[in-house]
């Protein structure tokens, strides 16, 4: 076997004995769901940046492609009624959190099906019902919003938890020192989720941080710190579990840094002219589908055959989503100021 061949079957393992633990804990059914949920990801987000293209999307849309594990593995580390809080790069977390294709992408089109009724767009998906609190636009903004969420379960003696995720860019705001401060001197069930894929728009980490072991961050606050490789779904969903365990348990924050990388430009409309083709292809030999591909194999749980009709189906829902989006309507005029201020829907426990 030649240095590269050896390299490249060194990047596509994953951790084995954390797979042997996800087959022991959630089982065969569940640990290929959440496979499938990776693919669909990677599907729908094809779809959507062909409909950009194609100016069926409006406005801004960042796609997750390449990030796929980190919202899988993370997300399935949680309960139903634990929540989650995303940036703007969170078409992933939302289907990983079970939001409806179809209505993801009617919101993509500015349609009044979208799970925002199509006021909110890419960046703004919502879904009370499965604890899905966004997408949210400002780099840092949400960081306190899920301080506060976690204050609210923590006020109501509940023991959920609040998985707060966001991108390196966010490190230097002053919110994430302020909501990680009042995090940890409130005791706050919060588990920070840094999605580090080495780029905050053009701008490489390491030209603008000090630091960039970001889990040092935690020290500063006192709060416990978990890293873990982006790529690798075993290893995301096994740290995340632990975190979540002991955000839960001991009710204080955590942090924890994936280590990711973005395949497409910041943006739908970003070339991506920062970096060059050979640093993508060398990202993408570690690429979190394939090697959870060839793990499957290697298992012998799936066959290739199993694999394509796994993603000939992704690919369908990706096109049956487009269609519905396609097909409903735009939001009544008269709607235009509907949701502006809101009446509390839910009970206050
Ligand atoms: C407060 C604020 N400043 C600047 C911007 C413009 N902006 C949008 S995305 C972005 C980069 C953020 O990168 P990162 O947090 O690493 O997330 P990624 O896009 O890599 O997922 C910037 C600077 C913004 N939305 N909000």
């Amino acid at each position: 076997m030649s240095d590269n061949e050896s390299e490249n079957e060194t990047l596509m393992a994953l951790k084995a004995e954390l797979g042997d633990q996800a087959l022991e804990e959630l089982g065969e059914e569940k640990v290929v769901s959440m496979y499938k949920d990776m693919v669909r990801i990677r599907r729908f987000e094809d779809q959507a940046g062909r409909a950009y293209q194609q100016k069926k999307v409006k406005g801004f849309c960042h796609l997750y492609t390449g990030q796929e594990a980190c919202a899988v593995g993370a997300i399935n580390a949680l309960r139903d009624d634990d929540n989650v809080i995303a940036a703007y790069r969170e078409h992933g977390h939302a289907l990983a959190r079970g939001l409806d294709p179809d209505r993801v992408m009617a919101e993509l089109f500015g349609k009044a099906a979208g799970v925002t009724n199509g006021k909110g767009g890419s960046m703004h998906l919502f879904n009370v019902d499965k604890n899905f609190y966004g997408g949210w636009a400002i780099v840092g903004g949400h960081l306190p919003v899920a301080a506060g969420m976690a204050f609210a379960t923590e006020y109501r003696d509940l023991d959920e938890v609040t998985m707060c995720f966001f991108g390196e860019g966010s490190i230097h705001q002053g919110v994430f020192h302020e909501a990680a401060n009042m995090a940890e001197v409130y005791d706050l069930p919060v588990v920070f989720v840094i999605e580090d894929n080495r780029y905050a728009m053009g701008t490489e980490l390491s030209r603008v941080s000090a630091v960039t072991d970001l889990k040092k961050k935690a020290k500063a606050y006192d709060m416990k710190a978990f890293g873990a490789d982006g790529q690798d779904m075993f290893d995301v969903w096994s740290t995340s579990k632990d975190a979540v365990d002991y955000a839960r348990n001991e009710s204080r924050p955590a942090l924890i840094h994936l280590d990711t990388y973005r395949y497409k430009g910041h943006s739908m409309t970003d070339p991506a002219t920062y970096r060059d083709k050979d640093e993508v292809a060398d990202e993408q030999r570690r690429d979190p589908i394939q090697r959870m591909s060839n793990w499957l194999v290697d298992q012998e749980i799936m066959a290739d055959d199993d694999l394509s009709e796994i993603d000939e189906a992704a690919k369908e829902m990706a096109s049956d989503a487009v269609d519905f989006a396609d097909q409903a309507d735009f939001p009544d005029l008269d709607s235009l100021t509907d949701d502006v201020y809101v009446d509390w829907p839910w009970e206050i426990r």
